[in-house]
């Protein structure tokens, strides 16, 4: 069967947030088809592949005119007739054309969609699951350990609390399905804590409980309660990871704790993280110092890094580069893996090779504005990344994933065997 690409077309459909975004559909000389859709960030890195809008009156500026105009005028017939098997060579040509180092002419959401929807139709011309394709020769991987938010926070709750996504990891699961139960069971008796302090008041964007707390802190004492009322053991079952994403109100080492009414410099942020990790289970950090904070990151992986994972998000934004660069100063010690902060699939693959060649632990994400598109789930499992956040435990955009997952577990030979924990960064 011909895996010559035949038509690409773009088409705008609408993400979790209710803005425009980017589909893109792909066909195949022997008839297979591939679809995919661009997520779309709202705390991004400065770094990140741009999410070309059109910046007009529709939509609030958010509208995707111009960047469907790129695909239907300059990436379907630079793609027409290429191989869709040579996933390296279509990404080639479409970062090309773009020809910007940040894919702000033709639009990292165009060339992402792109990038997976041509992956997709290449798996289904191979009359493979998308994750079996994408693993070719190696093994395939265990199912990823689940990161579930059970707080939204920061830029995604109008900025209620400072910190962005308190969430939980069920470490101490030995399945996929089993991290599910034990997430579900803190999430309601999250809610159960909110309503019985009149502090429930409807979901954040990723589908956490929207943050009515009087502190930063007051919400991680109460996720540790909420774990405790599940009935799970803290630290032992269910842990408590964070993504404080202090690019948002961290600049040239000075930190805004706007709900506090404080401003905080390097060594003080670097601190109260620290007592944190004293005080509560707390296994993951993601973002702990802003992205511009190269500094702070080096000394605090120093201070922390032994025995906690720190995630680079807005500092490393999928960036093979930065990740070789963060590796080489000891910055961090695991990589957040959005392909669309890379802007294709071949570039988000050398991010993840980056990583595993510096040792650095890596997690699949989506991002705070998705839709109905599970390509990351099969990433994940045909990559055999070891760990996945998609947001929290309601929204259909997050549990498509995690429903995906439970999919991938009957076609996997392990079943929904989560990786072993010795190769997860954390001592718990
Ligand atoms: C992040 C993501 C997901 P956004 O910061 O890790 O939580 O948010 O997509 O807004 O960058
Ligand atoms: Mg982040």
């Amino acid at each position: 069967m011909s895996m010559n690409i035949e038509t690409v077309t773009g088409r705008r459909v609408w993400d979790s947030r209710g803005r425009p975004t980017v589909e893109v559909d792909v066909t195949l000389a022997g008839g297979a088809r591939g679809r995919a859709i661009a997520p779309a960030g709202a705390s991004t890195g400065s770094g990140e592949a741009v999410d070309l809008r059109d910046r007009g009156a529709s939509q609030s500026g958010m509208d995707v005119t111009r960047a469907l105009a790129g695909i239907a005028d300059e990436i379907a017939p630079a793609l027409a007739g290429m191989d869709a098997a040579d996933q390296a060579a279509v990404d080639r040509r479409m970062i090309d054309l773009d020809g910007t180092p940040n894919k702000s002419r033709l639009g990292g959401n165009a060339l992402i969609a792109t990038s997976m929807a041509v992956a997709h139709a290449a798996a289904a011309g191979a009359g493979l699951p998308l994750w079996r394709y994408l693993a070719g020769d190696n093994a395939p991987g265990a199912l990823p350990l689940p990161e579930i938010q059970i707080f939204g926070g920061g830029a995604h709750a109008g900025r209620r609390i400072d910190i962005q996504d308190l969430m939980v990891i069920a470490v101490g699961a030995s399945d996929f399905a089993t991290a599910l139960d034990w997430t579900a069971d803190v999430y309601r008796a999250a809610g159960k804590l909110m309503a019985e302090r009149g502090k429930l008041s409807g979901v954040a964007d990723e589908g956490g409980f929207w943050p009515l707390f009087d502190s930063n802190e007051e919400a991680l004492s109460t996720l540790l309660r909420a774990i405790e009322r599940s009935g799970h053991r803290p630290g032992e079952d269910v842990a408590i990871s964070l993504d404080i994403a202090a690019s948002e109100f961290g600049e040239n080492g000075s930190y805004r704790l706007d709900r506090e009414n404080r401003t905080l410099d390097r060594a003080g942020m670097a601190d109260m993280l620290l007592e944190w990790t004293k005080r509560y289970p707390i296994v993951s950090i993601e973002d702990p110092l802003a992205e511009d904070d190269e500094a702070g990151l080096v000394e605090f992986t120093r201070a922390a890094g032994p025995t906690l994972q720190i995630i680079g998000d807005d500092f490393l934004v999928t960036n093979a580069a930065r990740v070789r660069h963060a590796a080489s100063v000891g910055a961090c010690n695991a990589v957040l893996i959005k392909p669309n902060q890379a802007g294709t699939l071949t570039e988000t693959r050398a991010a993840l090779e980056a990583a595993r060649e510096a040792g650095y632990s890596a997690v699949v994400s989506a991002r705070s504005g998705e839709t109905e598109d599970v390509t990351i789930v099969h990433l994940a499992v045909g990559w055999n990344v070891p760990q996945l956040k998609v947001g929290s435990f309601t929204r259909s955009e997050r549990m498509a994933k995690w429903n995906e997952g439970l999919r991938l577990a009957e076609q996997l030979p392990t079943g929904g065997e989560l990786p072993p924990r010795a190769s997860l960064p954390w001592k718990v």
